[in-house]
């Protein structure tokens, strides 16, 4: 076969040669080759807009956001899905949080609460039926809080789900209970439904508890939620180095870690995509400051405990983080350089939600290997591009309008939207701005980045670059392995994990290297499909 060498701008041809015109403008600025490193600004790429109806996109909806990925992960809260059963049954174990119950026991991870919406409750309304459930939940249970969640058919059938909570609240008093405006066709992605999610635990939640948690040390952990396992192995580590973690939104979390959250002395920011808006608020609400932390990978991992070390500038406290890492990091060393002489230099591509496309590439880059090709799927331009940043205002999270509000949002974070005077204004009101960096500025030149990626480009990439392992979801999972490519989920990360801090790096460098050293994937081809003179050849008796 004859060898032919793609430039980027030859790939990024090649993906919008399909589409018709109108489509092909659009994904055009969604599809971009990376210039990001050495230049002052990073290239411009649109995202967090909707996706072009037709176009097979890799995306989930608001509800998914908000029910699934934020207030999910809670273990003591009983979570009721309002709405046809299908969307429960989604959302239902489906992403592997864990949990552990530990010594109340309390745990509903495991249920799955809904109303299983039918016909009639769409004709003549379903608060009725709403109300029933709740009930019925509180007295089953008698939980801390009840959360309930809209679906698609609220939204529509007018629903008021606020007023049945409110009632029930002023009924129980033992209980909290609250809504979540989280239809799922709000916004554009999962991503609006982070934010009403944010928005209503911090009303309703956060604060509750006034005695403060013992310890020294008190941190937050936002934007983990211990898919396989990860949260216990950071909280290990946390345990190890004497760092007091009084609350994790939203990994193995309880009603009072929430409800506590504002006696922390720092918030150490994970996934900043899903939960900087509840960074923001405790800032400007209780002047809790928040710095970004990211613990997949070893290396990450120390430098990100370095960083909470130095927060507080205790030297007690700096020697055990140096002494922790030099206790766990010979054997995550040894591994790694055992591995990296089959690993090294081969390519990854990663294409997940709105922040392991980033974080996983720091693990890759342990092993020797190197993404050529990464993307979110509802990011925003602020996780690509990076920015400096102010507290954001809180947005009100029962409009309908939540979309527009969202990108107002945004625009009211961005330093490098204002104009020097408004700069200056901001600074002397007392914001602060802050810097982080975004994926472009760690992948290379040429490497070519798309947000919200579809089947279709998918499959193109994987056919133009041929990477050693294609990382995405349940949906990409099986098209990529008929394309005889490995693939890896970094969503429910299969049925592996932990792969956080220093024991998860282990895992993770360990799973890798068998997954791209499998000679299976080169058998995707029958005999007779590579050589078409066997199928003479064989012969029923
Ligand atoms: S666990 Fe997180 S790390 S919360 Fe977010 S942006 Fe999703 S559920 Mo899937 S794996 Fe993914 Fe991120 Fe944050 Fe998970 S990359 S898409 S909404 N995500
Ligand atoms: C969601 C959850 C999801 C889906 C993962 C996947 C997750 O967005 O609704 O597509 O495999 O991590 O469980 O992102």
């Amino acid at each position: 076969t004859k060898m032919v060498q793609w430039s980027p701008t030859d790939i990024k041809d090649e993906l919008l040669k399909k589409y018709p015109p109108k489509v092909a403008r659009k994904r055009a600025k969604q599809i971009m080759i990376n210039e990001a490193v050495g230049a002052d600004t990073s290239p411009e790429i649109v995202a967090n807009v909707r996706t072009i109806p037709g176009i097979i996109t890799m995306r989930g909806c608001t509800y998914a956001g908000c029910k699934g990925v934020i207030m999910g992960p809670t273990r003591d809260i009983v979570n009721i899905v309002h709405g046809p059963i299908g969307c429960s049954f989604y959302a239902w174990l489906t992403r592997r949080n864990q949990t552990d119950a530990g010594k109340d026991g309390e745990n509903y991870i495991p249920y799955c609460f809904s109303t299983d919406m039918q016909d009639q409750d769409i004709i003549f309304g379903g608060e009725k039926k709403l109300e029933a459930a709740i009930i019925e939940a509180y007295e089953l249970f008698h939980p801390k809080g009840i959360c309930i969640f809209a679906t698609c058919p609220v939204g529509l059938i007018g629903d008021d789900i606020h007023a049945v909570a409110r009632k029930l609240s002023a009924q129980y008093e033992d209980c909290n209970i609250f809504a979540f405006s989280c239809e799922g066709y709000k916004g554009v992605s999962q991503s609006a439904g982070h934010h009403i999610a944010n928005n209503q635990v911090f009303t309703h939640l956060v604060g509750e508890n006034k005695k403060s948690p013992e310890g020294e040390y008190k941190i937050n952990l936002l934007g983990e939620y211990n898919i396989g396992g990860d949260g216990f192995e950071i909280d290990r580590i946390f345990k190890k180095c004497g760092i007091t973690n009084i609350s994790t939104f939203s990994g193995n979390s309880t009603y009072d870690q929430f409800a506590s959250a504002q006696h922390a002395d720092l918030s150490c920011v994970m996934c900043h995509r899903s939960i900087n808006y509840v960074a923001d608020m405790l800032e400007t609400k209780y002047g809790i400051p928040w710095i970004k932390v990211n613990f997949i990978g070893a290396r990450s991992t120390a430098k990100s405990l370095r960083k909470i070390g130095e927060y507080f500038g205790d030297p007690k406290l700096i020697k055990r983080i140096n002494d922790v890492i030099a206790e766990e990091m010979p054997e995550v060393e040894a591994v790694a350089e055992e591995v990296r002489t089959r690993t090294n230099g081969k390519t990854a591509m990663i294409f997940v939600g709105g922040s392991r496309a980033h974080h996983y590439q720091d693990l890759f880059a342990e092993m020797g290997m190197k993404t050529i090709s990464a993307g979110y799927e509802f990011a925003h331009r602020d996780d690509y591009e990076g920015r400096e940043v102010i507290p954001s205002l809180k947005v009100d999270s029962d409009s309908r309008n939540i979309e527009e509000l969202t990108v107002e949002a945004d625009e009211k974070l961005f330093k490098a939207r204002k104009t020097p005077d408004e700069v200056k204004a901001l600074e002397e009101a007392g914001f602060k701005f802050k810097h982080y960096e975004g994926l472009n500025k760690d992948m290379d030149n040429g490497s070519i980045i798309v947000d919200d990626l579809n089947q279709y480009e998918a499959e193109k990439l994987v056919e133009i670059l041929k990477p050693d392992v294609f990382c995405a979801g349940i949906k990409e999972k099986f098209s990529i392995q008929k394309l005889g490519v490995p693939m890896k989920q970094l969503h429910s990360y299969d049925s592996g994990g932990p792969y956080a801090g220093f024991k998860g790096a282990v895992n993770f460098y360990k799973e890798i290297d068998r997954l791209v050293g499998s000679k299976v994937w080169s058998y995707m081809k029958a005999p007779w499909q590579k050589n078409p003179e066997l199928t003479a050849t064989f012969v029923w008796e």
